[in-house]
């Protein structure tokens, strides 16, 4: 007799989980900037990037859905590198991942962690994200091991900087690039929305991590090596004399400032072949 599923496509076989080892793994990349790159080539390099930035390994099925996200303005080349290296990286650890963009629009002051907030929301729009990885645009890891997804506690990831001599510069150091899985962000009430200007955003989070129980993950020192792209002080980003007094009061403002209470203006989401941009209007300091 007929087989009534017979005219059908037959459902895809159920794939494997994805190893944690992935074996195409290379270790130690060599890592430079003085070639110049053009997004044409990241395009050609990488035609199974699908539209947005979008991947997902097709001989396996990962644990994490990552999202992740990038604060930006006004640094284009270093996308093209970021966009250069990441997308292979990526895809030999089999990670399945979109890359956002959160651009601020207009010259006032930069606000780091607000950005990261806004990338939290909008990529959820997306997809089922549960995992959250910040990374600055101009941080190239140099070793392929060090893998791009969530772990039992918030992950710090840019741990051996080059401009640091490799090493942590202190203890409580969480800057450059971090993943969360989204209980471990939604836990701390995400990134702080009120560090206008440079630094002591990153002191903040991991201060929420440590107040609310948990404590931070880190690859080993010789795996998690990052190269820096050499840049001069951005404009309207001036360091933040609040800075030294704001994160001796988290324990305080974390309640009220963070995920709960982030207000902006969505201004435009354009799907580039290699990433989502979402640029926003975040206001200024007050
Ligand atoms: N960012 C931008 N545009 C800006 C400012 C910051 O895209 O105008 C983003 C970008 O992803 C950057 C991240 O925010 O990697 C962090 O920027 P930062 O300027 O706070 O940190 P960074 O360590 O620079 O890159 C600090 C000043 C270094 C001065 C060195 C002079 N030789
Ligand atoms: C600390 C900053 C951090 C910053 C780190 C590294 O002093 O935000 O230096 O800065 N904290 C405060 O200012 C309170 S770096 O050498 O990369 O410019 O991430």
């Amino acid at each position: 007799t007929m087989q009534p599923e017979s005219n059908q496509t037959p459902s895809p076989k159920p794939l494997p989980p994805c190893p944690e080892n992935p074996p195409g793994l290379v270790g130690r990349l060599l890592i430079e900037f003085s070639s110049q790159m053009t997004m044409e080539r990241v395009q050609k390099e990488n035609p199974n990037v699908t539209e947005g930035g979008r991947y997902s390994p097709p001989d396996c099925r990962p644990r994490w859905k990552v999202a992740i996200i990038i604060p930006f303005r006004h640094r284009e080349n270093h996308l093209k590198y970021w966009l250069h290296y990441l997308h292979p990286i990526l895809r030999r650890q089999k990670i399945d991942y979109g890359i956002y963009i959160i651009n601020q629009l207009g010259e006032d002051t930069f606000n780091r962690a607000k950005l990261l907030n806004i990338g939290y929301m909008e990529a959820q729009k997306d997809a089922e994200y549960d995992c959250f990885i910040f990374s600055d645009v101009d941080l190239i890891p140099m070793d392929d091991r060090n893998l791009y997804h969530c772990y039992d506690q918030p992950r710090h990831f840019a741990i051996a900087m080059d401009k640091f001599g490799f090493r942590l510069p202190y203890a409580g150091y969480f800057g450059g690039v971090s993943g969360l899985s989204k209980k471990q962000f939604l836990k701390i009430n995400g990134f702080p929305n009120e560090y206008w200007g440079w630094g002591g955003e990153d002191d903040d989070i991991y201060n929420r991590i440590t107040l609310n129980g948990m404590k931070v993950s880190r690859p080993d020192v010789r795996i998690g090596r990052y190269r820096m792209i050499k840049h001069e002080r951005d404009k309207h980003n001036e360091p933040n004399p609040q800075r030294f007094n704001k994160i001796q009061n988290t324990k305080h403002t974390m309640k009220k400032d963070g995920i709960s209470s982030l207000t902006y203006k969505l201004l435009q989401i354009k799907r580039y072949p290699l990433y989502t941009n979402i640029s926003v209007e975040i206001g200024k300091p007050p």
